[in-house]
Formats: C-alpha cells, structure tokens, sequence
C-alpha cells in the first residue's frame, strides 16, 4: 500500500481518491433503511414465473410478455422470491434451463406513494443472475448487466400514470455466461443428430460451483422525498484516543440543501457533529471496531446521521438516512497486515451463498446459523469467494467483527479471449459497482478482483495491472489482492497486489493419497512466492473433500479421516510460516456446496468442514481447536471468552 511514513497526509490524500472515485458512477447505491423520511416495502414471496422454453428463447421478446398479465401469456408457476429457480421444483429442464425466464408481481402501493408528488419511488433489485431487464406497468425500466450486485430504478412516474391499477412488476432474467461476462461462459451448439438430439447445447463454464440463476436477492420498493441523501462515503482513522471519521454526503435533487450529521455511540449519545456536507468528525475516547476475538467487544459500530434539509423548484424536504459506522483502520507491511496498527491473522474460511432447495437465494435462518457456526469455530474472518455477497451479511460482519476480503465474480478466467478490452471493461464496471456498495463496511478489509485466472497468459498483465490499479484508485484505503493458484509463481499480475493469496491442494489434485508430500511441498510454495514478490501471504484456499460419514484408517481419499489429516499436515506448516511473512489460513470450504455434475463431484463439492446441511464433520473439530488457539494465542482475549467456552 502507499507510504505509511506521513499517515496524516496519506489518509487525506485518500479520502480525495475515494470521493472523487465514489463519483464515477452517476448515483450512490445506498442501502435502503426505514427513517421518518423514507419507507420500504419488501416484495418476497410468491411471483408468478415462466421460462421461455422457445428454441431461441426469445418468445417472451417477441410477444412482449412484458406488455400484459404473465399468466395471459401461457402456464405460469409459483416461484418464491429470493431464491434460485433451479431446485424449486422436479423439472431436470428448469433444474439446467439456460435462457431467459420471467417473474412477474403486482403490488398495491400506498395512496401516499401516489398522491405525493415530492415522494421518489424506486424499485430495488437486490441481485438477479445475470443479465436483467425490469418493467413497471408494461414500460421498460432498467436493465443491468451482471449477478451479486444491487441495481435500481426510479419508478413514481409510472405508477402515478393510472393510480387505479395495481403496479404490475416484470422482471426477465437471463443466465446465459459468455467469454465477455463475470464469471465468464460459453454456449457450444453440438450439431450431430446421431448423438445428440436437434438444438442441442450446453453452457461451459470454467468455475467450481452450480450456476444457479433467478432473483435472489429481495426486490424492494422505497421511498426517498425528492430531494435526497444520494451517497454517504467515510473514511476512518484514529490517532490515540481520538477518532476521525471523514465523511462525504452526496445529494440529489435540491436547489438548495443544507445538512446536519450527528455522530452517535451506541447508546445514541451525540458525540459528533456538524453542518458541512463534508469533513471530519472528532470521537474523543473513540472505541474502535476489532475484529472478533481480537478484543472484547468487537464489531463496535456508531451510527451516523444524516439529515437533510432541501428545497427544489416545487417544495422543501427533510430526509433522513443513518449509516453505521465502524472506526477502524486497515495497512499492509511486507510481512503482516495490521488492523488498528495490531497485527491480524486470519484465521477463517471460504464460504459460498448456496444451501439446499435455495440455491443461492438469500435466507435469514441460513445466514444467522452459518454465523453462529463461524463464531462457534472460532472462525475471525472469510473471503467472498467468489462473488459479492448479500450487503445483510456484511452488515452481519460489522456488528460481530468478522473480518471480510471482498471478492468480485472474477472467477473462471481462462479462456484468452476473456482478456479483451470487452472483458476488461466489464470487470472495471464491476469494481466500480462493488466499491459503491461497500465502502462503507467496516469488516471489509481487503478487495480481491479475481480467483485463479489464467495468469500465465500474455495479456494477464495488462488485464490485472489496469484492474488492480483501478481499484486502488477507487479505494486507496484498502489493500487489493487476487487470489492465484499456486501452480503459477510466475504469476503475471502479482507484482501489481499488496497481498498475495495462493490456492493449493498438495495431496488431492496433485499426489492424490501421498499425504507425505504436503510439509515439503508447501513449505516450497512458501518459500518461491515470499522470496519472488516479498509481499504477505493469505493461504487463501486448502482442503480436500470428506463424503459425511465416510470413514476409512489408514486414511484414504474422500473419507473424513483422509480430510482431517490434509487440514493438520498443512496447519503444522502454517505454524512455522505464521512467524515469519503468513498472515491468513482460509480453508476451502465453509460448507459443501452444489456444482455441475461430473466425474470429480459426487452430488457437488465435498470440501466442505460442514455438510451443506450445516453439520460438523470431523474436520470442522480440527478447525475449531486450532481457531481458538490462535484466537488466544494471537487476540487479546479476556478470561471469559478463553476456549473451550460456550457460545
Ligand atoms: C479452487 C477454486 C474453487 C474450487 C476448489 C476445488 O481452486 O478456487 O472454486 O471449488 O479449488 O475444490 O477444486
């Protein structure tokens, strides 16, 4: 990261950046939150769904589907929203569909929403995989290019044109990847008849996981008045007892504003203010945010205020939006990554959005369990492998101190073609889209722009040099990494990252059943990538697959034993590299999770530590041994909180 010899000088120079950054694209992307000013109406449950089975998928185009009542155009079904549609139900042809499909609701929207013409309403997509194109009342919205991430529109003009009828939501849905998308894909038309049956294609994708597709984040209607809190950007900073919090309100539809930001502790005393749309706040005696198991009350969190007193040519508002804050500061040496100026070790996992029946749709019981479970193990940290998650997790995160890399969905670079100006312009629009959303999260404390692309290609170094330096840009406040495998020391855009992060899977992918190679072969990983780059290391992924219940000694491949002897045989290394440049173990996985089928996956990705029913298998017990040790070892844990401990 930049120079850490004139701190003061370095944050205000960065604070620029992220401002200026945060402007490039036209609107702020803030979560919606309920105040005196602002309503939110969450739209999950039932929406009426078709798939477009048509040869070219495009019927629903053609007969403007759109245009009417979804269940006029043909047989509908129940589908919940949020969740993938791919599990939902007993067809093998919605379970694999490739295409477009068709959600369709019709909301009553409260007579004030109507009558009040200084009320903006917008229509919020959480996330919807991949490409989405939204209409209200039969009249085209937005579209938006892309999954994990949340896409908005302004929709009060349309629904006041016929305030009788009822506001009739369509959104199309397509998953089809290709070689310019994130995670990029490829269609391939098999055209021989004597194997194949007519109009036969598959969907290639060069990633780990099923692609499962649909609306899985909740769609939300909101008010805001007309003018409004557009964005709110903080960067936090500390200089002993004293924190800094330098803020940027960014507002919307005022001739004139004028802004009051209060900043209160977590018993709502005031302990900052001010009247500018943008500066720095003062905390005297400041309790910082810590991770979990770094201090006793981690993820401490202010909340700050923003109110907003506007007039446009027709009225005068007041808007209301709270932000929670988290003090904290977050540097990189050539040897450790320090939160607070304290050394952090990561101890964590991998996770992925993903649960039966769901696919990856969001579910509050899986969210608070799979919590529960981190916290049970001792787990301080995960990255997002390999997509963003829902912005409700990372608000999970800053209030329990789990500590987050925030991964985009560069996942499955391989192809060369995914290298062009097409891709990469993608993958700019992507961070651009990542960083507005979270910015603000205190738990987020490291970007990672891809998992294991093709790095030893020609471009690789452009692609990766213009991306990291992009996001740097965008964010000089937080390091950026991507995550390489550890096939590739010769990996072309590691000299751009501030941290390396390496996969490997000694004694599964290579010398499978020789679990002796491990000490020797990842102490040789170490070794190459430290004294090439000299940069700190993540072992970002390790493990191997355990089918549950599947026991053999002397340990064999697939067997939990087998599973338990990987994690120990590379925690023994990870314990020598801890004192020197280590700064992290993350093991893949947090949970077993579905793919595609093929000949390496039995029902989806073993690797998990749990099942992906959320049980411990033997090597979750390992992990949570080892993560409380460390936690003790390397937190500043008081007596209660010491393992073995219940939670
Ligand atoms: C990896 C990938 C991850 C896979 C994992 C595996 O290197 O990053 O997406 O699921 O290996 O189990 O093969």
């Amino acid at each position: 990261m930049l120079s850490p010899e004139r701190p003061g000088l370095f944050r205000v120079l960065c604070l620029f950046a992220l401002f200026e950054a945060a402007c490039l694209l036209d609107t702020g992307m803030l979560f919606p939150r309920e105040s005196s000013s602002r309503e939110v109406k969450e739209l999950s449950g039932l929406w009426s769904f078709r798939a477009d089975k048509s040869p070219d998928r495009n019927q629903g185009f053609d007969k403007a589907w759109y245009k009417s009542r979804l269940r006029e155009t043909g047989p509908v079904i129940d589908m919940p929203v949020p969740a993938s549609y791919n599990d939902i139900t007993q067809d093998p042809t919605l379970r694999d569909f490739i295409g477009w499909v068709w959600y369709e609701r019709e909301v009553v929207v409260p007579a004030r929403w109507i009558t009040d013409e200084g009320t903006r309403v917008v229509i919020r997509v959480g996330s919807a995989h991949y490409y989405s194109i939204v209409w209200v009342n039969g009249v085209k919205v937005t579209e938006h290019n892309g999954g994990h991430l949340p896409f908005e529109a302004e929709v009060g003009s349309l629904i006041r044109k016929d305030p009788t009828q009822p506001c009739r939501i369509t959104i199309a849905v397509n998953n089809t990847l290709t070689l310019e998308t994130l995670p990029p894909g490829s269609i391939q038309h098999i055209d021989d008849i004597t194997k194949y049956p007519k109009g036969f294609f598959v969907q290639n994708i060069y990633f780990d996981f099923f692609n499962y597709a649909g609306i899985h984040r909740p769609v939300l209607l909101y008010t805001t008045p007309t003018a409004y809190v557009d964005d709110i950007t903080v960067v936090t900073d500390f200089l002993d007892n004293t924190g800094r919090v330098n803020y940027k309100v960014s507002v919307q539809g005022a001739t004139t504003a004028t802004v009051k930001v209060t900043l209160m502790d977590k018993d709502g005393h005031c302990v900052a203010s001010s009247t500018e749309p943008f500066g720095v706040l003062k905390v005297v005696d400041v309790n910082l945010w810590w991770p979990y198991l770094m201090h006793e009350s981690p993820g401490y969190l202010y909340s700050m205020e923003v109110r907003l007193m506007a007039a446009n040519e027709r009225s005068t508002h007041e808007d209301v939006y709270t932000l929670p804050v988290g003090i904290r500061t977050v540097s990189v040496t050539s040897t450790q990554f320090l939160i607070n100026k304290k050394p952090f070790y990561f101890h964590g996992v991998n996770k992925h959005e993903d649960s039966d029946i769901r696919g990856k749709g969001f579910d509050w019981p899986l969210i608070v369990k799979d919590f529960n479970l981190l916290k049970w193990m001792g787990a301080n940290s995960f990255r997002t492998s390999h997509y963003p998650y829902a912005e409700e997790i990372l608000q999970m995160c800053d209030r329990h101190g789990i500590v987050v890399i925030d991964e985009c969905p560069g996942v499955g670079i391989k192809d060369i073609r995914s290298f062009r100006n097409a891709s990469l312009n993608h993958h700019l629009d992507v961070m651009d889209e990542l960083v507005r959303r979270d910015k603000n999260h205190a738990s987020v404390v490291m970007w990672s722009v891809a998992n294991e692309p093709a790095s030893e290609m020609p471009p690789a170094e452009f692609y990766f040099k213009t991306l990291i330096q992009h996001t740097k840009a965008l964010d000089p406040t937080r390091p950026v990494t991507y995550v390489s495998n550890s096939h590739y020391a010769r990996d072309k855009g590691a000299p751009y990252v501030d941290v390396i992060c390496i996969n490997s899977y000694f004694s599964w992918y290579h010398d499978p059943g020789h679990l002796e190679v491990i000490p020797l072969q990842l102490n040789t990983q170490f070794e190459n990538w430290y004294g090439k780059y000299q940069k700190p290391i993540i072992q970002s992924e390790y493990g191997a697959d355990a089918v549950p219940g599947l026991h053999s000694d002397p340990p064999m491949m697939f067997t939990e034993e087998y599973q338990k002897v990987v994690l120990q045989s590379c925690h023994d290394v990870f314990d020598q590299k801890r004192k020197q440049y280590l700064i992290g173990e993350l093991i893949w996985n947090f949970a077993d999770f579905m793919t595609v089928q093929g000949i390496t996956r039995v029902v989806g990705n073993k690797k998990g530590v749990f099942t992906r029913q959320r049980q411990p298998k033997a090597a979750a017990f390992i992990l949570k041994e080892r993560y409380w040790r460390l936690a003790n070892e390397t937190g500043r844990l008081p007596p209660w909180t010491k393992y073995p401990c219940s939670l």
